[in-house]
C-alpha cells in the first residue's frame, strides 16, 4: 500500500489528485505546519532527511521531490494512462512541463510569497522603511515582470492544445496545477489569462480533484 506523506495547504495535495486519477490504493499520512514559521514538523525528517512534502513510500521505496513521484507513480501505475506514449512529441511536452512546475515557475513564486512576507515582518521602526523599499523594488525591477512573463508563455501554450502536454489530460498537468494554483493565490493570475483561469476551473470539476481534496482536508493556498 503506498503512503502519501501529507502537509497541509502543500504540493502533496497533487499527489493525492493523481492516485485519485489513477484509481491506485493508498493511505494518506497527515501532517501539520506550524502555525507561525509555516513549516514541516520535525517528524517528516524521520520519512525523508530534507523533511518537506510531498513524499511517499511504497513497499520500503522512499520517493521524494513532487515531479519524481509523478513520474514514478505513472510508470508504475499508470497503463498507459496519463503520460503521452514515448518518442512523441507530446511525451516532450509532457518532460518540460514536469521539470518547468518546480524548476521555472516555482521558484519565482516562492520569491513572491518570501518577499510579500518580509514587508510584514517584525522590525525596529526605522528599518521598515528600508525593508518596505528594497521588496518594492524587487518585485518591480525582477519577479514581478518575471511572473508576467511566464503566465503570459503559460497563457500562449494554452492555445496550442486543451492540456499541457496535449489534447489528454497527463501528469504533467497535475504538476503544473499547483504553481498556476499558486500564481491565482499570490502572484496575479487575474482575468487576462482566460486559459489559465479555464484549466484551474477544468481541473476543479474533475471528481478525482475533488476526492483528493475530501482526502487531503482543507486545502487554502499556499504558504512555500
Ligand atoms: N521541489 C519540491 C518542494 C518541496 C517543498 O518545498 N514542499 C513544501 C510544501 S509545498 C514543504 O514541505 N514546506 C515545508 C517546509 O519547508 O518545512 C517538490 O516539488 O516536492
Amino acid at each position: 500500500m503506498i503512503t502519501v506523506h501529507h502537509l497541509n495547504n502543500s504540493r502533496s495535495q497533487r499527489v493525492l489528485w493523481l492516485l485519485e486519477e489513477l484509481g491506485v490504493p493508498y493511505r494518506v499520512q497527515r501532517y501539520e505546519r506550524n502555525a507561525k514559521t509555516m513549516l514541516a514538523p520535525p517528524e517528516l525528517k524521520a520519512v525523508h532527511p530534507l523533511g518537506k512534502s510531498p513524499v511517499i513510500s511504497d513497499e520500503g521505496t522512499t520517493v521524494a521531490e513532487s515531479g519524481a513521484i509523478v513520474e514514478y507513480l505513472i510508470e508504475r501505475h499508470g497503463q498507459g494512462r496519463l503520460a503521452p506514449r514515448a518518442g512523441t512529441p507530446e511525451r516532450l511536452r509532457y518532460t518540460y512541463w514536469l521539470h518547468y512546475a518546480e524548476g521555472s515557475l516555482m521558484p519565482l513564486l516562492l520569491l513572491k510569497l518570501v518577499f510579500g512576507r518580509l514587508r510584514s515582518a517584525p522590525a525596529p521602526f526605522f528599518i521598515k522603511p528600508v525593508i518596505k523599499g528594497i521588496v518594492g523594488k524587487v518585485g518591480q525591477a525582477f519577479i514581478d515582470p518575471n511572473l508576467r512573463q511566464h503566465l503570459s508563455y503559460l497563457e500562449a501554450e494554452l492555445a496550442k492544445s486543451t492540456w499541457f502536454a496535449g489534447e489528454e489530460l497527463t501528469g504533467a498537468d497535475i504538476q503544473m496545477s499547483f504553481p498556476v494554483e499558486a500564481a491565482a493565490a499570490r502572484g496575479g493570475l487575474d482575468g487576462r489569462y482566460p486559459r489559465l483561469q479555464a484549466f484551474l476551473e477544468r481541473i476543479h470539476a474533475r471528481p478525482a480533484y475533488q476526492r483528493a481534496l475530501e482526502k487531503g482536508g482543507p486545502y487554502g493556498l499556499i504558504e512555500s
